[in-house]
């Protein structure tokens, strides 16, 4: 059986892809179940610094959750399962390393979800994102509707998830929702290349400036504050900070060793 989600090591980066490429690599229970063990395990994987999700084929990073599984009335038991945890997609907010996802063509439903909880998102040209949860009755239930507001405002957030319309690339770039856009042919190099550069610093810096920035957000801003200075003070004990100032004195390129 193909698998669902493809996995590729390439030194410290993890790249995963979304593989049901006939059907829009939309969300079924098999990727989900493999999505969440593989991102659980890169969280705890010290080798891999950063993580890029990205969709096979060329029509979409992912058209959201299988719709062909909606086939019935859902009982209220995997709301009690998700009450206390969160919803799944929440493992991809939980993952200690940046995560940067690559997105083409469509990017609908819980595919946005997804790429609203990586922490960087680059967009190709083609790209067209929406959140049409209403149209199918339901709303985003995977923390979309909290995310989309938090990463663009409530005016446009609501525009958005009423309307289910559509966005180009162009116009996501502009309200802040994807951070870059480039030429479809250029996507996975543009993303790689970020990916690698990222995967390039110290690695404990990276994981503690996702935490401050993500954790702190969600906090009062004097326990923000405090977060961040925890976080900056733990940093100053470590080996990579003498050695990214050691390489600096030296003119060298300095190695990292996450420690
Ligand atoms: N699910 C299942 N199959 C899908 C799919 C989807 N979301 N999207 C596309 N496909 C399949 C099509 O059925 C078709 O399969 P075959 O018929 O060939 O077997 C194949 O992919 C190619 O798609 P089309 O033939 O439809 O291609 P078109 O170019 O004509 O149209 C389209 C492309 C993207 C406009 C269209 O496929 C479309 O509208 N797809 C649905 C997009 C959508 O509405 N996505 C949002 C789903 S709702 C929850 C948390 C989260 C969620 C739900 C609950 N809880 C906590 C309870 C999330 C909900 C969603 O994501």
């Amino acid at each position: 059986m193909t698998e669902t989600v493809l996995f590729e090591r390439k030194d410290n980066l993890a790249i995963l892809t979304l593989n049901r490429p006939d059907q829009l690599n939309s969300i079924d229970e098999d990727m989900r179940n493999r999505l969440q063990s593989l991102l659980r395990e890169l969280s705890n994987d010290a080798d891999v610094r950063v993580i890029l999700l990205k969709g096979a084929g060329e029509r979409a990073f992912c058209a959201g959750a299988d719709i062909k599984g909606f086939g019935k009335v859902d009982s209220t038991a995997g709301y009690r399962n998700q009450r206390l945890d969160g919803h799944w997609i929440h493992t991809f907010e939980t993952v200690r390393q940046p995560i940067v996802a690559a997105i083409h063509g469509y990017c609908l439903g819980g595919g946005l979800e997804i790429a609203m909880a990586c922490d960087i998102r680059i967009a190709s040209e083609d790209a067209q994102l929406a959140l049409p949860e209403v149209t199918h009755g339901i709303i985003p239930g995977a923390g979309g509707t909290q995310r989309l507001a938090r990463l663009i405002g409530m005016g446009p957030a609501l525009y958005m998830t009423l309307s289910a319309e559509r966005i180009p690339a162009a116009e996501a770039h502009r309200i802040g929702l994807v951070s870059k856009v480039v030429p479809r042919a250029e996507l996975e190099t543009a993303a790689e290349q970020l990916a690698t550069k990222i995967a390039g610093f110290p690695p404990l810096a990276t994981r503690y400036a996702k935490e401050a920035v993500k954790r702190g957000f969600e906090m009062p801003y004097g326990d923000g504050m405090a977060l961040e200075i925890g976080l900056s003070t733990l940093l100053t004990t470590t080996e990579d900070r003498l050695e990214a100032a050691a390489a600096f004195r030296e003119k060298r390129k300095p190695v990292f060793k996450g420690r």
